[in-house]
């Protein structure tokens, strides 16, 4: 389904080529107070950019979706929310009003004619023809509900979310620490950079550390922290595995070198540590290599400029969102 949470639901829409993605949050408390610069810094980041929402040329090098950068994902918000200054009070920001939040952010780069050979093609390792199968219908104008492009609603509500752990002490943090075999942050450009070239893609993984969450977070059995977690990042686009604590290299280790380490949650129930997951996201289907087969004559090239050659750079925002909207149903 499209809905996350049982406290703060948040329900998804959207196509990536249709007129807008959104999102509808519910359950947020009134009178929390919503940082607007916040929620544009984490956007800035999912499109590409730490700063601002202009990549640099060398991440734009780097393999970046051009069109993520040229979508200037301004948060028109519908409801639930008013302005400090109609309550007569200073500041900045938006004031929640405890009624279902509902956001759009326009797609204003969409060019579904990009992607009108594609209509009865299906891509190899994309959604598209799941979907087909499944309803028997699908919205082919780019990656439609399946594209990262709805990746922007998380990170929206994400950031609500986290604003709210934020001001109770919790702080997430994700970055990206593998890029292929590339284990070094300051090669991880130049190793995309040549896949690009290539015509390719190449896959990440990325470490979340959680700091704050109270002792005995998360509720045994079927409602451990860690599956809670492992349920929001494995929605992500892409997203392929999931481990925390000792993980899948720990099978290596005998318990006496690896017993104490907990990834901060022991029997599901956090234990005051800090609390570090990672997972792992495979290499983007959509690249020129794997469109010329499928389009020999290759009259569409602009299309296949628009993916990102390693979704893991921009997907750690939307880590973080999902984490952030998976904690909060906890508090
Ligand atoms: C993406 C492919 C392109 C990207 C998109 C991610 O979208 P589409 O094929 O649907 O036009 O541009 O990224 C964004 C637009 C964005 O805002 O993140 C993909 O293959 O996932």
């Amino acid at each position: 389904m499209n809905a996350f949470g049982d406290k703060w639901t948040f329900t998804s829409f959207g196509e990536s080529h249709g007129v807008a993605i959104g999102g509808v949050l519910d359950g947020v408390p009134a009178g929390l107070h919503i940082d607007m610069e916040m929620i544009r810094a984490e956007l800035a980041r999912r499109a590409g950019s730490k700063t601002s929402p202009q990549p640099s040329s060398k991440e734009r090098e780097t393999g970046v979706s051009p069109r993520a950068v040229r979508e200037p994902d301004e948060v028109e918000w519908l409801s639930g929310v008013i302005t400090p200054s109609l309550e007569g009070r200073a500041g900045e920001g938006l004031l929640t009003l405890g009624t279902p939040i509902a956001f759009i952010i326009r797609n204003k780069d969409a060019r579904p004619e990009d992607y009108e050979w594609l209509k009865h093609t299906y891509r190899v390792g994309h959604a598209d023809k799941v979907y087909e199968q499944k309803y028997g219908i699908r919205d082919w104008r780019g990656g439609g509900r399946a594209s990262a492009r709805e990746t922007a609603a998380r990170v929206v509500a994400g950031s609500i979310a986290k604003q709210e752990l934020t001001s109770k002490g919790v702080c997430i943090h994700a970055r990206l620490i593998q890029v292929g075999a590339e284990t070094n942050p300051a090669k991880f450009a130049d190793t995309i950079a040549a896949y690009k070239r290539e015509g390719d893609s190449i896959g990440g993984i990325i470490e979340c550390r959680i700091t704050g969450l109270p002792v005995g977070t998360g509720e045994p059995i079927f409602d451990k922290l860690q599956a809670h977690l492992a349920f929001a990042v494995m929605s992500i686009n892409a997203c392929k595995g999931f481990e925390y604590g000792t993980g899948f290299e720990g099978v290596t280790q005998p318990g006496s070198a690896i017993n104490h380490i907990s990834g901060g949650i022991a029997g599901g129930i956090a234990d005051g540590s800090e609390i570090v997951f990672r997972c792992v996201f495979k290499p983007t289907p959509t690249t020129p290599k794997a469109l010329k087969k499928l389009n020999d004559q290759m009259v569409h090239v602009k299309m296949v400029n628009r993916s990102d050659a390693c979704v893991a750079v921009r997907a750690v925002p939307v880590v973080e969102a999902m984490a952030a909207l998976a904690l909060v149903q906890f508090l």
